[in-house]
């Protein structure tokens, strides 16, 4: 430039200097429009995915769903439990779903039209098993992208019913007692039931079986049932009392339900009781020349203790004048010499022996 000297010249440098500079701006002007394009395009597209509005649960304000439900039967399967509304801005058709998670499996959506689903209960509640479900419902337009959906939680509280019958846990089921016992507490049984409150409480009641006599009795106490002996036994009247004890739940507004235990209770014998004669000829006729050792009459006797049964043994204490003894261990009453019937010793030819056992 510095060559340029002459006016024109220095014209003829400035132009081309310009022309360079505008070619140069040029360049520039194409990739800042590049530039745009490509900006403009972007934002288009996010404009494009922007300009989608999400849907929504009508669910009436409320933050979640809350359902109670009767457990077993009185909620069958295949029910509707629920129906769900949802809302687009754009009316995009929506599709509702449940996250998959425990307890899920029990619950199936079934979309209704554009915009409403229901909920159908699959298997049947109960709540001894598991006492409520929390749950996620899912909603989309099918514009939110792969995985994504607006959620909505769900809490299912199984409420119960008095399906369960009490049941014994392990007890006694044969007891023995002396017959001289002092009242006392016999056993203690359990029954438990697992519905709840009432349902699940457990009461009992005592039943003797051949009998009304009031010889035993049944309280409850903290879910137990205490079996007391509350009569005086006695081994002779009786030694076996079947007991019947019924345990029941509570429910006073449902269908009861009832266990039954049986108790046998063996009544032990004590030696309370004298023996006593089975067999005891009262009047006997023997010739006056029987040989010595000629057997007269036979008694018999058993212990009163019936469950006891010691040995018995005889002998004669009175009346015998000499004439008769008694086998201790048979009750063979023989004689012990000849006889007269003449003799002083008896009265008109009788003997009146007195026999003990
Ligand atoms: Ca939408
Ligand atoms: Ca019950
Ligand atoms: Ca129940
Ligand atoms: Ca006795």
């Amino acid at each position: 430039m510095r060559r340029c000297l002459k006016p024109e010249t220095m014209e003829r440098c400035w132009t081309r200097n310009w022309t360079f500079k505008v070619r140069l701006k040029g360049h520039r002007l194409i990739w800042e429009c590049w530039r745009f394009g490509l900006l403009f395009a972007m934002c288009f597209v996010v404009e494009t995915a922007h300009g989608n509005l999400p849907p929504r649960f009508l669910i009436d304000g409320q933050t979640e769903i809350v359902l109670r439900l009767k457990e077993g039967a009185a909620t069958p399967v295949g029910s509707r439990i629920y129906h769900l509304h949802g809302f687009d801005p754009d009316d995009d058709p929506l599709r509702f779903g449940i996250r998959d998670q425990v307890g899920s499996e029990i619950f199936q959506i079934e979309n209704v039209g554009k915009n409403e689903a229901d909920i159908f209960l699959k298997k049947e509640l109960d709540r001894e098993v598991k006492d409520e479900y929390s749950l996620v419902l899912t909603l989309t337009d099918g514009h939110l992208g792969e995985g994504n959906f607006i959620t909505q939680s769900l809490l299912l509280l199984v409420e119960d019913v008095n399906d369960n019958e009490p049941i014994f846990k392990p007890y006694q089921p044969t007891i023995s007692i002396r017959e001289d016992s002092a009242p006392y507490i016999l056993t203690t049984v359990e029954a438990t039931d697992q519905d709840e409150g009432p349902y699940g409480q457990v009461v009992y009641s005592l039943q003797e079986l051949d009998g009304d006599d009031n010889m035993f009795s049944i309280t409850t106490v903290n879910g137990k049932g205490i079996i007391r002996l509350i009569g005086q036994l006695d081994y002779e009247h009786k030694f076996l009392y079947q007991l019947r004890v019924m345990a029941v739940d509570r429910s006073n507004n449902e269908r009861v339900n009832t266990a039954t235990a049986a108790i046998l209770v063996k009544v032990l014998d004590v030696e309370d009781q004298p023996p006593e004669f089975v067999v005891a000829t009262p009047v006997t006729r023997i010739s006056e020349d029987a040989q010595i050792g000629t057997p007269v009459l036979q008694v018999k006797a058993v212990d009163g203790d019936r469950g006891i049964n010691n040995h018995i043994t005889y002998s004669i204490t009175q009346g015998s004048q000499g004439c008769f003894d008694i086998d201790a261990n048979s009750g063979v009453v023989y004689t012990l010499k000849r006889l007269d019937r003449e003799s002083s010793h008896n009265s008109n030819g009788a003997y009146i022996l007195e026999i003990m056992v």
